[in-house]
């Protein structure tokens, strides 16, 4: 008997439920080997770029406060002296790939929130912090709690030099803390919130690999296993009234830098929620 494979569409689509629901499961999705190296490099060239501006300007809090981020990578001001930059950056952000593959598992609303870099502290044996993004909304636990099944934010996280550097616990950001990761990432009953918890996953990512992950599962940085780090995370979401009020025009294309987006569907979201005002 002679086995017909498949239809491509077909097996696309098979291929597009199999990310949702391991998404759904687990609260994040590997894509290894998902970023060709020409855009790997191409990224890392200017987000290097923009982060030694960011250095520049922020050597002292730097020094001195146990900085480990930053955000609004594409501010207009980072690419005053390489305007063709700015554009490129969104283009390359934006792969078929990844355009795709989140739009088939999250919908055609998924739109660009921006962007932040993540790096080593100057002391790297800094404490590193269990944390859900949700919890630094000012919302009250109760709410927090309310809010995690209703609110889609997406990490895109592209590792620009190797790391072993990311840890979560898989299936998180579909259910409240155990009594352990609560009283670990609020501190209470003695624990610190770098201390270990049970179901720790942690990912030893190479340049080309992307990790999606939800923003709300609870998850850490780390800080001593990698010399040096340099993460980029793209911040996209679904439209929610908590969320996307807090979107920054600023760091969205221009109408001539969207002509040059090959894969706009983010941005072009983006910018209609501005237009609309959410
Ligand atoms: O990678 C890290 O250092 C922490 C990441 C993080 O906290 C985040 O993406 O919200």
């Amino acid at each position: 008997m002679m086995v017909s494979s498949p239809a491509p569409e077909n097996s696309i689509l098979q291929k597009m439920n199999s990310y949702l629901k391991r998404f759904e499961e687990n609260g994040y999705l590997l894509l290894s080997q998902c970023l060709t190296t020409e855009t790997t490099s191409a990224v890392k060239q200017i987000v290097s770029n923009v982060y030694q501006q960011w250095l520049a300007n922020n050597a002292v809090a730097y020094a001195n406060q146990g900085l480990l981020n930053m955000h609004s990578l594409t501010a207009p001001h980072y690419f005053a002296l390489h305007q063709e930059q700015r554009a490129v950056l969104f283009d390359r952000m934006a792969t078929p790939d990844l355009v795709q593959i989140t739009q088939a598992a999250f919908g055609d609303e998924l739109y660009f929130h921006g962007t932040q870099l993540f790096f080593n502290p100057v002391n790297r044996e800094q404490p590193t912090y269990w944390h859900r993004d949700i919890q630094y909304m000012g919302l009250s636990e109760d709410d927090q709690q309310r809010y995690l099944s209703e609110l889609c934010n997406l990490h895109v996280r592209i590792p620009l030099i190797p790391e072993t550097g990311f840890e979560l616990v898989p299936g998180s950001h579909r259910r409240w803390d155990t009594e352990q990761e609560r009283q670990t990432r609020l501190e209470l009953a003695g624990r610190a919130k770098s201390d270990a918890l049970t179901n720790g996953k942690c990912f030893d990512l190479q340049p080309g690999d992307v990790l999606i992950f939800s923003a709300h599962i609870l998850h850490r940085g780390h800080y001593l296993n990698n010399p040096e780090r340099l993460s980029l995370d793209i911040l996209l979401g679904k439209p929610h009234v908590l969320v996307s009020s807090s979107l920054d025009e600023r760091q969205l294309p221009t109408d001539e830098e969207l002509e040059l987006v090959e894969h706009p569907l983010w941005y072009q979201n983006a910018r209609k929620l501005i237009g609309s005002g959410a």
